[in-house]
């Protein structure tokens, strides 16, 4: 496989909705084949389950909402990503597989071990070759967001877990992250973002 497999992750309001508009413009600029897309969602189905899983209306228990997740990786996997990758793509993907991780696992407490199983099944076997890990306070991020899901309106310690675990897959796997201070300006995350992808493609 040709691509380059980049993924953003990060507490909500961390920028990585702005962040990956910024690099996929900025790469596209220079003539790179892009493929920006996001999860959970990707395809009809994959966007289908994602309104299910943040409708705040939905009573979703703990398992069930994982399988959701990873039902709607493995679509998205198969009908957006792996083709993308295999035509040589740069794909910037604004969540993924640590996702899973951070908010399943460290968050609601599922066993790391089972979301790493379903994480290998849904994505058959597929890493990101790169992972920008956007950290900030939990308070900072909350302030900048202007709706709230079924899961941003979790209480500010179910937020204050998500990036410890995120922390703490850094520390397990440092080789595949670069983690940025995104407290600070746009233009400053995007320079050290964009460094960071400049390294990976000439690796
Ligand atoms: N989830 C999960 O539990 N398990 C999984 O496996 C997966 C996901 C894949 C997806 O919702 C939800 O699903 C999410 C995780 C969970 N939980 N929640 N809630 P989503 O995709 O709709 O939400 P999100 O990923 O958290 O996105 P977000 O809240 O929109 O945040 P963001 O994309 O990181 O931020 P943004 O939209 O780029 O920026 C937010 C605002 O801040 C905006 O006004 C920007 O202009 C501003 N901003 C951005 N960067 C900066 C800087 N550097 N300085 C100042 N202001 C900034």
């Amino acid at each position: 496989m040709s691509g380059l497999f980049i993924t953003i992750e990060g507490i909500e309001g961390a920028g990585k909705t702005t962040l990956t508009k910024l690099l996929s413009e900025h790469l596209k600029n220079d003539g790179a084949d892009v493929v920006v897309t996001a999860e959970p969602g990707g395809d009809t189905l994959a966007d289908g389950i994602r309104k299910l899983l943040l409708d705040s209306k939905n009573a979703i228990c703990d398992r069930a909402e994982l399988l959701l997740f990873e039902a709607a990786r493995a679509q998205h996997v198969d009908k957006v990503i792996l083709p993308a990758l295999e035509r040589g793509a740069i794909v910037i993907c604004d969540r993924f597989s640590d996702s899973s991780l951070a908010y399943q696992g460290y968050a609601r407490g599922i066993d790391l071990e089972t979301i790493e199983t379903l994480n290998n099944f849904a994505t058959r076997g597929l890493k990101p070759d790169l992972t920008i890990l956007l950290d900030l306070p939990v308070e900072l991020g909350l302030a900048r967001q202007t709706a709230r899901d079924r899961i941003s309106s979790e209480q500010i310690n179910f937020h204050r877990r998500i990036r410890e675990g995120y922390l703490s897959i850094v520390r397990s796997e440092p080789e595949r992250f670069v983690v940025i201070d995104a407290s600070g300006c746009e233009k400053e995350v995007f320079r050290q973002a964009l460094e960071a992808v400049i390294s990976r493609r000439t690796r």
